[in-house]
């Protein structure tokens, strides 16, 4: 079999458009509005298992599409912190008006790791965008983990790492009133969790490295110095151009990607312009330490 019969064969029904080696995407010919079968779903499960985060354009999605597509997907998990759609308390607002000047997740991270069982991922839809910038880029997190050097990997094997949401979202969170009107709740924000540093990803088995510059705030047991070091090396293998793809958003753009595969990170590059998007997020579950290797 050619290598290309065998890859028509795991994503059959759809055209797929790798960004990058490693990470990303993008899907023609699947018309999410007009139904998708079980054959279809299946390439698509396929798709961003391999891929971490894949993207369709073209999707005109009323709210009520987008959750029905959410749903194929899995269970939908309500973000505390971020501003609904009037209407819709299961949609998430990502909104940034001509007069704002910071944008939502502008540095890398995983969103919800500082839950005990984090989201598995997010579905997001772009309702308005600018004339140009406001791309989100996205990392592997499997080439994050494989690149690093076998003694760092080893020394990082069996370790866990705390991450919280209060530095971000909390009471004590320095933002002004920059994010009022977009981010609440901050009262809410208790969550702290600890997670292998290593992951055995839930669905592919592969190994994952799980820590991000947003949520992440200690190796578990090393003193402070050592924690900010280790985590400050870990972060700068992982950005690493390699390991990234980037999406150039379109109205009606929409991508589904895996937290437990990828980081993410929205450029703010559009002054004075709207971006408004629409985002559902999906149940994940507890996550595993990767096995160790002897
Ligand atoms: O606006 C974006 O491109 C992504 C924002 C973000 O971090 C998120 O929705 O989780
Ligand atoms: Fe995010």
């Amino acid at each position: 079999m050619t290598p290309s019969t065998a890859t028509e064969m795991r994503y059959a029904g759809i055209d797929l458009h790798p960004l990058s080696d490693h990470v990303g995407a993008e899907i023609r010919g699947v018309d999410i509005a007009g139904g998708i079968d079980e054959t279809l779903f299946t390439s698509l499960r396929r798709a961003l298992a391999d891929f971490g985060v894949v993207f369709f354009r073209e999707q005109k999605l009323t709210p009520e599409q987008h959750l029905a597509f959410a749903r194929r997907w899995g269970r939908i998990n309500v973000n505390r912190f971020f501003q609904p759609v009037d209407g819709y308390p299961q949609i998430a607002e990502v909104r940034k008006t001509p007069d704002q000047a910071k944008n939502v997740g502008a540095d890398w991270h995983t969103d919800h790791s500082y839950d005990k069982v984090p989201a598995m991922g997010s579905i997001l839809y772009a309702r308005e965008t600018p004339t140009s910038g406001g791309d989100t880029l996205f990392a592997s997190m499997y080439t994050a983990y494989e690149s690093l050097p076998a003694a760092l990997q080893r020394r990082i094997a069996g370790l866990r790492a705390v991450h919280s949401s209060r530095h971000v979202f909390g009471p004590a969170a320095v933002r002004g009133d920059e994010f009022a009107g977009r981010i609440g709740n901050a009262t809410l924000a208790v969550q702290d969790a600890t997670h292998p540093l290593v992951i055995r990803h839930p669905d592919s088995g592969r190994s994952a490295l799980y820590v991000n510059p947003d949520f992440t705030v200690a190796v578990e047991g090393l003193p402070a110095q050592q924690s900010n070091a280790l985590l400050q090396e870990l972060y700068a293998s992982a950005a690493r151009p390699e390991h990234t793809c980037r999406f150039e958003w379109k109205r009606h753009s929409i991508a589904i990607w895996d937290n437990r595969a990828t980081w993410h990170r929205a450029l703010n590059d559009y002054p004075g312009e709207l971006r408004l998007m629409h985002r559902i997020t999906l149940e994940g579950v507890p996550l595993e330490a990767a096995a160790q290797r002897s």
